[in-house]
C-alpha cells in the first residue's frame, strides 16, 4: 500500500489528489487536504482518473488500420511508417499538405512543449488547435495590450468585493483561465465579507445560483450591455482614465467608442433593462474593488474578442487592474511568459489562410475553416491530418463536415489512447501512456492562478517497457522529420545527442531555477518544490505594472485599433438581431469533460444528459413535453434530440452539452458509445465566427426546432 500526492491535470483548477495503491492497482482517489491551493476539494472526473487507468479501451501500444481492422505494430515500425508518409506527402504537394491539430489535454500535459518543437519540424502553416474554438480572443487582447499572448490577467476572487461573472459557470466547470478549485467556497467567501457576486447568462447556472444576482442576457449581445456599463461609468465621471498611471496609453479613445450605447439603446438587444444596467454599474464602481470576469460563452461567441476587450478596458477605467481585488497578473515560478517572449511568439495575422482569408495567430489557423483546406483543391490542400490530444470531428463547428473531409484524406495519424470520432480514421494511432503513468508540472495553469502556486507530481505508475510518454513520441518524430537529404542527416543525428540531455525534468528545473522565484543558490528549486508533496504557497496576486509589460513602448494599449474598429460591425448589428426564433447554445457538466471521458461507468450513468434545455413558455408553443424528441436544424445540419424543459434558460434559447455523439461508426468506446448522444457541434456553423480573432461563434448559433411525431 502507498499513498501519492499529485495534481488532477483533467481541467485547469488544479486539484490536489490523494492516490492510494496497491501495487499498480489503485485503491482509492480523493482530495488532498494538505494541498494549500486546494485544500481537499475534488470533483468527480478527478476520482475517474481511474477509471481511465483501468480502461480496457486504452490503447498502450501503437494500432495500424488494416482491412482487417485495427492491428498492433511496433514503435519502430510506427515511427517509421508515419514519417516517410508524412515527408512523402510533403515531397508532393509541399509541406502545407500537412494539418496538425493540437487538443485541448496537450495544455494539460508537460510533454506539450516537445510536442510544439515537432510541430515546428512540419513547416506547414497548416496548425490548428483547441484554441480557436476556446480562448484565442484573450490571447489576441494579451498580445495587443500587455504585449504577450500569454499575459493574461486572472480574477482575483479572493479578495474582491465584487465580482461580476459573464458567460462562465466555474461552479461546474472548475473556472477556466482562472484557477481557482472550489469555487462555491470562494464565492461564499466573497458573500461573507460583504461583498456580491453577479452572474450574466442566458442560463440560470448553478453559479448563478450561488450568486446574489443572475440576469439574462441574449447570447451574442454582451459587448452590448459592455458598451453600456462603459457609457455609465463615463457619463457619471467614475472612471479614473485622468489618474491612471503614464504607462497606460489610449484611455480616452473608449470615450468615443462607448458614446452612443446609452443602457436604453442596448435594452431591448441584451434582453437587461435599462434601469439594471444602470444598477449594475454603479454596484460596480461603488465596491471597494471590483472585477469582471468572462470566458467560454463570451469568447466563443460572434463578438468574442470585442467582448473580452471590453472586459479588461471595463477593470481599467474603474480602477480595478492590477490592484487586490481586481483583474491582476500571476508571478508563476515557471514563467512561460517570459519564456515565450524569448523565443518571439507574438504574431497576428502575418498571413491569412488559403480558403476563407483568416487571420494567423501564432502560426496557427482558426480551425472552423480546416474542413475548406481539406476539401478546397490547389496549391497547399490539405492532404493529410496528424491530431494530437484532440477530438476535432467532435469539438470544432460543422463536425460532420470535418468528418467527412477528414475520411477522404490520403493520410491521418493520431497521438491518442483511445479510438474516438476522430481517430477512427488514422492510418496509424500512437497511444502515450496515462496521465498517472508519468511526472507531471503544469506549465500553463499555474500562470493563471488565483494564487501564487507551485506543485510537481512525480509518476505514481511506472509504465511497463512497451509505453511510450507524449513527449518521447513527439522526440523521436521530430528526430526522424528533420532527417531529409544528407544535411538532414546530420541535423538528426545532432538532435539526437541534443534530446539526450533534455527532459521535461531538466527543463523543469531549469524553469525553476531562472524563474521569478529561482536564485543560483538558495532561491526555489526542484529539489525543494519535490520535497513539498502537497504544493507550496508562494502567496497572493500582487501588482506587477508596469515591469512585468511586454509591449515595446512599455504601455499598455487601452484601446488598440483592431478592437475599436470593430464597433462599425457592432454597431450594424443592433438593428439586425431577430433573424431565428431559437438561439443555441452550450451546456457543461460536472461529470463531463469535453469529448473525452464519456467511457468512464461512474461519470456516464444514471438520466441521459445529452438533452436539449428549453424553456417552459416556448415548450408549450411548440407542444413538447418533457422526454419527447425534437428535430434541430440549423444552416449546415439537423440533430435528433430528447428534450428537458427548464426554465433555468431563458425564452428564446435552447442549450445542448458538447463532446457528445459517439455513435460514429468505428469509434471503439465500449461504455460511450451505450451512453452515445448526438453532437451539438454538427448543428454549429464553421462560417458563423468572430470575425476579428477567427475563433469560432458556438454559442448564439441560429436554429429552428420541430418537434417529432
Ligand atoms: N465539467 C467540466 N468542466 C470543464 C470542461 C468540461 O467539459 N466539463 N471543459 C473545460 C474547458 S476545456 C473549458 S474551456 C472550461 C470552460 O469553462 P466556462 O467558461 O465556465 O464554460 P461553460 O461552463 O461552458 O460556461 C459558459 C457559460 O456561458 C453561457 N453562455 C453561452 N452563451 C452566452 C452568451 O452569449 N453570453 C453570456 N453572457 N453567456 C453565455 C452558458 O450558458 C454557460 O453557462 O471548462 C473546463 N472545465
Ligand atoms: N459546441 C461546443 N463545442 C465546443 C465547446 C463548447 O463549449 N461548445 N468547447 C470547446 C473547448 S473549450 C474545447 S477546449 C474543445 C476541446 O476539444 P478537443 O481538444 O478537440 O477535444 P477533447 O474532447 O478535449 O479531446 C481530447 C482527446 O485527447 C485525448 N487525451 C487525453 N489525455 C491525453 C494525453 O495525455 N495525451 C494524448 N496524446 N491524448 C490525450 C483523449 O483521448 C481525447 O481523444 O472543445 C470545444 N468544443
Ligand atoms: S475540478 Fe475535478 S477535474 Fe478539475 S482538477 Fe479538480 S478534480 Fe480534476
Ligand atoms: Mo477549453
Amino acid at each position: 500500500m502507498a499513498v501519492h500526492y499529485r495534481t488532477c491535470n483533467l481541467c485547469e483548477a488544479m486539484c490536489g489528489l490523494e492516490i492510494h495503491t496497491n501495487n499498480d492497482q489503485i485503491e482509492r482517489i480523493c482530495g488532498d487536504k494538505k494541498d494549500p491551493f486546494s485544500q481537499g476539494y475534488l470533483c468527480p472526473k478527478g476520482v475517474a482518473l481511474q477509471d481511465v487507468y483501468e480502461d480496457k479501451d486504452r490503447l498502450k501500444e501503437p494500432v495500424k488500420r488494416t482491412r482487417n481492422g485495427w492491428q498492433k505494430i511496433t514503435w519502430s515500425q510506427a515511427y517509421k511508417e508515419v514519417t516517410q508518409n508524412i515527408k512523402e506527402i510533403q515531397k508532393k504537394h509541399g509541406n502545407d499538405a500537412i494539418a496538425l491539430y493540437l487538443g485541448n489535454p496537450v495544455v494539460h500535459n508537460h510533454g506539450s512543449i516537445f510536442g510544439l518543437l515537432f510541430a515546428k519540424s512540419l513547416h506547414t502553416k497548416n496548425r490548428y488547435s483547441a484554441s480557436t474554438v476556446d480562448q484565442v480572443p484573450h490571447h489576441l487582447i494579451a498580445l495587443k495590450m500587455f504585449g504577450n499572448a500569454l499575459l493574461l490577467p486572472v480574477p482575483d476572487v479572493d479578495r474582491t468585493d465584487f465580482f461580476l461573472i459573464m458567460g462562465a459557470n466555474p461552479a461546474v466547470s472548475n473556472g477556466s483561465l482562472m484557477s481557482a478549485p472550489n469555487i462555491a467556497k470562494r464565492i461564499k467567501n466573497i458573500q461573507k465579507r460583504g461583498g456580491k457576486v453577479v452572474v450574466i447568462d442566458p442560463m440560470r447556472t448553478r453559479t448563478a445560483e450561488l450568486a446574489d444576482e443572475h440576469h439574462f442576457i441574449r447570447p451574442g449581445s454582451d459587448v452590448f450591455l459592455l458598451l453600456a456599463m462603459l457609457n455609465v461609468v463615463f457619463s457619471n465621471n467614475w472612471d479614473c482614465i485622468d489618474s491612471l498611471p503614464k504607462y497606460y496609453k489610449n484611455a480616452h479613445v473608449l470615450h468615443d467608442v462607448v458614446a452612443e450605447y446609452t443602457p436604453e439603446k442596448v435594452q431591448e438587444i441584451t434582453g437587461i433593462s435599462a434601469q439594471n444596467i444602470q444598477q449594475l454599474t454603479t454596484e460596480f464602481c461603488q465596491a471597494r474593488s471590483a472585477v469582471c470576469y468572462g470566458r467560454l460563452g463570451v469568447s466563443v461567441q460572434e463578438f468574442g474578442t470585442t467582448t473580452q476587450w471590453l472586459i479588461t478596458a471595463l477593470n481599467i477605467v474603474t480602477n480595478n487592474f492590477d490592484q487586490p481585488g481586481g483583474a491582476m497578473f500571476s508571478k508563476p515560478a515557471f514563467d512561460m511568459v517570459d519564456i515565450s517572449q524569448k523565443s518571439g511568439d507574438g504574431q497576428f495575422a502575418s498571413w491569412k489562410s488559403r480558403v476563407r482569408n483568416l487571420p494567423e495567430f501564432n502560426g496557427e489557423t482558426p480551425v472552423a475553416t480546416l474542413a475548406d483546406e481539406i476539401l478546397t483543391p490547389g496549391e497547399g490542400q490539405v492532404k493529410a491530418l496528424f491530431t494530437v490530444a484532440g477530438n476535432p470531428v467532435l469539438s470544432t463547428p460543422n463536425g460532420e463536415k470535418l468528418d467527412k473531409a477528414i475520411a477522404q484524406l490520403d493520410y491521418v495519424v493520431a497521438v491518442d489512447f483511445y479510438i474516438n470520432a476522430t481517430t477512427r480514421h488514422a492510418n496509424i494511432i500512437l497511444p502515450p501512456t496515462h496521465t498517472l503513468e508519468h511526472d507531471h508540472y503544469d506549465f500553463v495553469f499555474l500562470l493563471l492562478a488565483v494564487r501564487n502556486f507551485v506543485k510537481y507530481s512525480p509518476t505514481v505508475f511506472p509504465p511497463p517497457k512497451y509505453m511510450r510518454h507524449d513527449w518521447q513520441i513527439f522526440r523521436e518524430l521530430h528526430i526522424r522529420m528533420v532527417n531529409r537529404g544528407l544535411s538532414g542527416k546530420i541535423k538528426s543525428l545532432l538532435l539526437r545527442a541534443m534530446y539526450t540531455l533534455i527532459n521535461p525534468l531538466r527543463i523543469i528545473a531549469l524553469g525553476l531555477r531562472f524563474g521569478p522565484y529561482g536564485k543560483l543558490v538558495g532561491g526555489l528549486s526542484l529539489r525543494k518544490v519535490k520535497k513539498s508533496v502537497h504544493g507550496i504557497d508562494l502567496g497572493a496576486l500582487e501588482a506587477c505594472l508596469p515591469q512585468r509589460l511586454m509591449t515595446k513602448d512599455k504601455k499598455v494599449d487601452v484601446a488598440p485599433q483592431l478592437f475599436v474598429e470593430d464597433e462599425k460591425r457592432i454597431a450594424s448589428k443592433i438593428h439586425d438581431h431577430t433573424s431565428s426564433k431559437f438561439m443555441l447554445i452550450g451546456r457543461r457538466n460536472l461529470r463531463s469533460n469535453n469529448s473525452w471521458m464519456h467511457n468512464s461507468k461512474r461519470l456516464v450513468k444514471g438520466p441521459n444528459r445529452c438533452t436539449m434545455w428549453i424553456n417552459s413558455c416556448d415548450a408549450h408553443d411548440l407542444n413538447i413535453q418533457n422526454g419527447d424528441f425534437v428535430v434541430v436544424t440549423s444552416r449546415v445540419g439537423e440533430i435528433k434530440i430528447e428534450v428537458e424543459i427548464h426554465d433555468k434558460v431563458m425564452p428564446g434559447v435552447v442549450s445542448i452539452p458538447h463532446g457528445w455523439g459517439h455513435g460514429r461508426k468505428g469509434v471503439q468506446l465500449e461504455t460511450a458509445q451505450q451512453h452515445a448522444g448526438v453532437s451539438i457541434n454538427d448543428l454549429t456553423d464553421e462560417l458563423y465566427i468572430d470575425t476579428v480573432s477567427g475563433n469560432a461563434a458556438l454559442n448564439g448559433v441560429p436554429v429552428e426546432i420541430s418537434p417529432v411525431k
